[in-house]
């Protein structure tokens, strides 16, 4: 009999040499049913009873060893198979191909974004971004709003607590942000999402999203912001759409209004739970930029002037749409979404 050890170096030695057609036939040489381990294991009972303890332990032993090689072996060549066709083969991108889920849309509100901006755009603003998470300087301070100011509850928002930070309650700070990075004349929009700690109503959601805007340059006045702000919402929605501005108080601009658009589910007629009988319903707070912004960025507010505004992108979706209750975009309704 052939001795167990140099059985088990030579399988071993071949197992190592051996490619993905030939590994399958050692295999079978060594552990088949006429293979090498498998005869000797046959021919124990022609041993004494101390030789067949010994044989048949080394045997078995040998074979739990080449089995694990030959596992190994298997593995390290699918993984270079696999990698070799990695390699060489070309992906085809232009192929169609069989995606078992239907195509998604964008979230009526993005969607609404996507158009507010298209619109200012083509009046002749850039786009810019701020974060979300805003220091106490950027969403009150800067904006002339100064620490125990009444105007702060006004918006309550959450805090990061043990830092002087908090979820932005508008996009207002970008405002500061956009002066900060350029000289005037600037002309920016600043979409984005905000936050408030508030109560939800058919109007009012405590995540929502608004768009900034902002130009300043010498001589803008309160009649350019009347005009920008017309011709924006006749674009989005039609020039027959009624509008007025109504006075009002914001501590970041002087003097300040809010622009309210005729009510589309009651059509100005009243006794709608969504104008509150009142016919109108309000979609932006807007103003010329308070001198103490302007100073708060360096700018010189003797030589400049500006205008700011900030619109609700989920009032204006509902307008777009005729939702009658905000909440309705953030149920993730898959039958109120598919819709849009
Ligand atoms: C502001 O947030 C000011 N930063 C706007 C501004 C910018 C004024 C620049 C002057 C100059 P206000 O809190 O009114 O203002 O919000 C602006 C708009 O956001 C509202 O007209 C409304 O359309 C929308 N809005 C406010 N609160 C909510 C809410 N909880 N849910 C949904 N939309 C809201």
């Amino acid at each position: 009999m052939k001795d167990i050890r140099q059985i088990t170096t030579e399988a071993l030695k071949k197992v190592k040499d051996s490619d993905a057609l030939t590994l399958e036939s050692i295999k079978a040489e060594y552990l088949g049913k006429d293979g090498v381990l498998t005869q000797i294991l046959k021919s124990l009972s022609s041993y004494s009873i101390e030789d067949k303890k010994r044989i048949g332990s080394e045997a078995n032993n040998a074979k739990s060893i080449i089995v694990a090689e030959i596992k190994n072996k298997k593995e390290s060549l699918k993984k270079f198979l696999f990698n070799e066709k990695m390699r060489n083969e070309k992906f085809d991108y232009s192929e169609s191909f069989y995606f078992p889920f239907s195509k998604g849309s964008f979230h009526p509100v993005i969607q609404m974004i996507n158009d507010i901006t298209a619109v200012f755009k083509s009046l002749g603003f850039s786009v810019a971004e701020g974060p979300e998470v805003e220091t106490d300087w950027y969403n009150f301070e800067a904006l002339n709003i100064p620490d125990s100011h009444p105007a702060r509850d006004m918006q309550n928002t959450f805090y990061v607590e043990g830092m002087k930070a908090l979820l932005r309650t508008h996009t207002s700070p970008g405002q500061i942000r956009a002066m900060e990075k350029h000289k005037p004349p600037i002309k920016v929009i600043v979409p984005g999402k905000v936050y408030r700690n508030e109560a939800s109503d058919a109007m009012h959601f405590s995540t929502f999203h608004q768009v900034e805007g902002l130009a300043v340059d010498e001589n803008i006045t309160f009649v350019d912001l009347m005009t920008l702000l017309s011709d924006f919402v006749h674009k989005l929605f039609g020039s027959d759409t009624n509008i007025r501005f109504r006075p009002s108080h914001f501590q970041f601009t002087e003097p300040s209004a809010e622009v309210d658009m005729q009510c589309i589910f009651c059509k100005g007629k009243g006794r709608c739970r969504l104008c509150k009988s009142s016919s109108w319903i309000e979609i932006l707070g807007c103003g010329m930029v308070h001198p103490n912004v302007l100073k708060a960025v360096h700018y010189d507010s003797r030589k400049y002037t500006g205008y700011a505004f900030g619109l609700g992108v989920e009032r204006l979706t509902m307008f777009k749409y005729g939702i009658d209750d905000i909440r309705l975009f953030y149920e993730n309704d898959l039958r109120f979404l598919k819709q849009f």
